[in-house]
């Protein structure tokens, strides 16, 4: 059958269900509320969704602890809502991609609650249950990302069973070929529902190791790239050999990929939180056209937006990942918006904004955006009682966890809650954020949402930013230059990520400037001159 290769180097909008757009009353983001807003989506111009969980969970981990992978939970609607969002986003030219959670379960799914009922039932084994060493403590050194051992307890089995996530939050066994069975038929259910693809939450934690071997402590590698500040975590102390990214995973990742061949133009993207082994879990997990369509790394969700860390990630995936497809992001549901972490003043924010766009819009790879990035909106800031995540509760204040980024849509200035709900939204809407609403920056073409729609219009409509090859260019290492090539259309990109001017010497005379939407930079004899947070773009 004909596959196309629509997911190479498109975009990706990535929906937090929850805060998106309420349409019950309960202060909640439901699916109704998705389909609602499609048209906003579509105007952007992306070529995909990214829903977060839907599914039905107690919502420890705001539904990344799924009960039953088959149900959509009735705070977010019934599966008729599911149905009618897929169908009207085809409509709009819209794919769906849906995130799977499979790594672990909730302790509130049938299967855990079977499996812990006894040391023997069917199910027995489809968690990691272990017995405690012989002074009673856990069986090995493993921690949890959310803090504390990765071993809870069970009273009944009297044994211990992993999480690495909340304790509410059991692992799977992989090992298990039953559970992979079950797994993957959960995959084809929505699948035959007419999902378009597959986010895959944490993928490199699947499988463990067998033998239970304790993690060796940590031995920093300087050039390591993630959002976790091991300061922080002690997560961060330890060098995660045992406890995740085992080999055995390429073989599950194969009848992954050879169920979603059975339809046709289906796509995956897994998420690959894999410290300084990111490079080389992504190349496995890619290579050879028989396991994931692409990965989505952490490399651009740090504080560090300098042409240096830019071209070193990128540059370091384009010799490790040969055959494979990189998803880039700099903000999702996880982390602090961007703008916070790029811009040193609040002024600067918005030009941030445009400028950051620009950068990843340019870039080899598919890139996911995360809804408000294209309001421009900066991280809200929250006082303690308004946190709902687990994981700010737990290290706060030196960490205050995920719900800065969480925060509801404004998508009406005037309305009560920024019309994203008629009743007090889950957590608060900041005032801030009230005068960035879509309806303000609507229609008007300097804003940074309608930046963002000449960005993605600018991407479409230029055939090496979509697949082309990318070559950097390092005459001035403070700036982030590069060509990007296909079919002998060449574009050079200058981007001048410094506060100061800079100055670029073009390659050759015949540079043509080409309308990179809101950045105007000039050239004489054969330099360009860029301002503080500037872009330039030439045909060569
Ligand atoms: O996140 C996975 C995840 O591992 C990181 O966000 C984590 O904080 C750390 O950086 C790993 O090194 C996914 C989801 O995106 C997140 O919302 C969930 O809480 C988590 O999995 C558990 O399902």
């Amino acid at each position: 059958s004909k596959r196309s290769d629509w997911w190479r180097g498109a975009v990706i909008y990535q929906v937090y269900p929850r805060s998106f757009q309420d349409t019950t009353g309960d202060g909640y983001g439901d699916l109704k509320g998705v389909t609602k807003r499609l048209g906003h989506i579509a105007s952007l111009g992306v070529d995909a969704i990214w829903l977060s969980p839907f599914f039905k969970s107690p919502m420890a981990d705001m539904g990344y602890d799924v009960s039953d992978y088959c149900a959509v939970d009735p705070m977010f609607g019934t599966l008729e809502d599911f149905d009618a969002l897929v169908s009207e986003a085809h409509r709009l030219g819209l794919r769906i991609v849906i995130d799977q959670v499979i790594s672990h379960t909730s302790d509130q799914h049938p299967w855990f609650i079977e499996s812990r009922s006894s040391r023997k039932n069917p199910k027995a084994d489809w968690y990691v249950w272990a017995d405690p060493k012989p002074d009673g403590t856990a069986p090995n050194n493993w921690l949890s990302i959310f803090g504390g051992p990765a071993w809870e307890w069970d009273g009944v089995r009297r044994q211990y069973y992993m999480h690495n996530f909340l304790a509410s939050q059991p692992d799977l066994n992989f090992h298990n070929p039953k559970v992979q069975d079950a797994l993957l038929d959960t995959v084809r259910f929505w699948l035959d529902r007419g999902v378009d693809g597959f986010r895959l939450d944490t993928v490199n934690f699947y499988f463990h190791d067998e033998r239970l071997r304790d993690n060796p402590p940590l031995v920093r590698d300087p050039d390591a790239t993630s959002h976790d500040a091991p300061d922080v975590n002690p997560y961060g102390m330890q060098d995660h050999l045992f406890d995740k990214s085992q080999p055995e995973n390429l073989g599950f990742l194969k009848r992954f990929r050879a169920l979603l061949d059975e339809y046709d133009d289906r796509t995956s993207v897994g998420e690959v939180g894999d410290g300084a082994r990111s490079l080389k879990t992504v190349a496995a997990y890619t290579s050879g056209g028989d396991k994931l369509h692409m990965c989505y790394t952490f490399d651009l969700l740090g504080p560090d937006f300098t042409a240096t860390h830019i071209r070193k990630c990128v540059s370091a995936f384009q010799q490790a990942v040969t055959d494979g497809w990189v998803c880039w992001a700099f903000s999702n549901h996880d982390v602090m918006r961007h703008v916070s972490r790029f811009a040193k003043t609040e002024d600067e924010q918005e030009r941030v904004a445009k400028l950051a766009i620009a950068v990843i819009a340019s870039l080899r790879g598919s890139i996911c955006l995360y809804q408000g990035e294209e309001l421009g909106l900066p991280e809200a800031d929250l006082a303690f009682e308004d946190l709902r995540d687990p994981y700010g509760i737990r290290f706060w204040p030196s960490f205050k966890g995920r719900d800065g980024c969480r925060t509801p849509m404004p998508w009406e200035k005037g309305e009560a809650h920024a019309g994203f709900s008629s009743a007090k939204p889950w957590l608060p809407i900041p005032d801030e954020h009230r005068h960035m609403a879509v309806n303000v920056q609507d229609g008007r073409t300097d804003s940074v949402l309608g930046h963002y729609r000449a960005m993605l219009a600018f991407r479409k409509a230029h055939g090496p930013l979509h697949d082309g090859e990318m070559t950097f260019l390092d005459s001035n290492r403070d700036l982030l230059a590069f060509i990007r090539e296909k079919d002998g259309e060449k574009l050079l990109f200058v981007f001048n990520l410094t506060r100061e001017p800079q100055e670029f010497r073009l390659p050759g005379t015949d540079v043509r400037p080409v309308d990179l939407p809101g950045f105007s930079p000039r050239s004489a004899g054969g330099i360009l001159g860029l301002e503080g947070l500037d872009a330039f773009c030439g045909r060569l």
